[in-house]
């Protein structure tokens, strides 16, 4: 990477080398910056200027872990015009894992030393609130070491509303039976009018937002995301990127941030792909912005295995996991493997010019690949 110096030798706009000698001393961007950096922010300034950033929190480490999805249902009452993967009852691609079928896919990472089942899935009208309990119950019952991250604050906000019960007593009741972290689905981005176009029926930003703040009172850690690249604006990325902010403030229970990449196929919503440039801003910037978030995942599976590879070189220091058998993105259209050996990562981190850090969910370090 060239040195930070560099952008001061090298930039005229002026401007820009404000925000950047800002960033330097360590004060925090606001959002009218974050939107100049998006709309004037020279691409390879903005990455030598995040990735500084990301060295300083994370050295020249690039984390991965050895991780299963798993997609119970696709079946889903919600019908998220962006979403491919969701469909009702009678489509004939729709689907329903037993509970036997969750628990062999759980044992097959088990066996190859995995350390976390990321389960999140469509939400079928049909389902009933213990159903969610059970599936973390007995996944942690056969398999206590593994650790189960699951269900989105969007899945959580229905348990709620189906039980009758509080989002602290469903979490609670979802930690006493095993959950140990929450993904960062469902957030997609929280301007209402976005989300009336893309996502008009399920939780709401504010409803996300108190999940996750419930979940890290109760000392569950979580994770953020942001969908991007479809119908919204810039600054409706920055305002996204500002409520976590803002949230991370409050409780400092965010583990990383993940920007993700749309991918149009087979969806209603339709569109265009993102470019690299995007992705790599998007990336640059929300290093930039987050200053109080210690990670941020270049998520290999929307970004592609190149494109993370930059990324990793542009703030990022996570590439997400194994993952084993992804199909949200996949239903829409992206060309990146279901799947990633561990050799085939480390071999990822290290042609980026990284070391790969095996971690766990909670980003402590399990091995270091020199
Ligand atoms: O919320 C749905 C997204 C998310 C599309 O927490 C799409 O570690 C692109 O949140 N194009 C689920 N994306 C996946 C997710 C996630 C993934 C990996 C790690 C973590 C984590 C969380 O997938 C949904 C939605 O935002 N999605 N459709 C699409 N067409
Ligand atoms: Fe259902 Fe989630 Fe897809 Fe929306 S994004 S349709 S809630 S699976």
């Amino acid at each position: 990477m060239l040195p930070v110096e560099t952008i001061f030798e090298t930039v005229d706009d002026k401007e820009f080398l404000r925000i950047a000698e800002k960033v330097l001393e360590g004060k925090r961007i606001t959002p009218e910056e974050g939107i100049y950096l998006y709309r004037n922010g020279d691409l390879t300034a903005l990455g030598i200027l995040a990735e500084h950033i990301n060295r300083q929190k994370n050295s020249m480490y690039a984390y991965f872990i050895v991780n299963r999805q798993i997609n119970p249902t696709n079946v889903c009452m919600y019908q998220c015009d962006f979403c491919a993967f969701g469909v009702k009852k009678s489509d004939p691609k729709a689907y329903e894992m037993s509970l036997e079928e969750i628990l062999r896919k759980v044992e097959e990472l088990y066996r190859m030393g995995g350390r976390e089942v990321h389960i999140v899935g469509g939400i079928p009208s049909y389902w009933g609130y213990e159903k969610y309990i059970e599936i973390v119950r007995e996944i942690k019952k056969r398999f206590p070491e593994v650790i189960v991250k699951a269900w989105t604050a969007v899945e959580i906000h229905h348990m709620s509303k189906i039980s009758g019960k509080s989002y602290e007593e469903v979490l609670k009741e979802l930690k006493d039976a095993g959950l140990d972290a929450l993904p960062g689905g469902g957030a997609e981005i929280f301007s209402e009018r976005v989300r009336k176009i893309i996502a008009p029926y399920k939780a709401n930003a504010e409803e996300y937002l108190e999940v996750h703040r419930t979940a890290h009172r109760l000392g569950i850690p979580t994770n953020a995301t942001m969908l991007y690249g479809h119908v919204e604006t810039l600054e409706e990325r920055i305002e996204h990127m500002e409520m976590l902010r803002r949230l991370q403030d409050e409780t400092g229970g965010f583990q990383v941030f993940i920007p993700l990449a749309y991918w149009p196929e087979g969806t209603r919503l339709g569109g265009h792909r993102t470019s690299s440039v995007d992705d790599l801003k998007t990336i640059a910037i929300s290093r930039i912005y987050l200053d109080n978030f210690d990670h941020i995942k270049a998520y290999w599976v929307t970004l592609g295995e190149k494109v993370a590879q930059v990324a990793l070189n542009f703030g990022a220091d996570d590439l997400d996991g194994t993952i084993q058998e992804e199909k949200i993105v996949h239903a829409a259209g992206t060309r990146s493997a279901y799947g990633h050996s561990i050799d085939r990562l480390v071999k990822l981190i290290k042609d980026a010019g990284k070391i790969p850090a095996e971690r766990d969910t909670f980003y402590n370090i399990v091995k270091v690949y020199q």
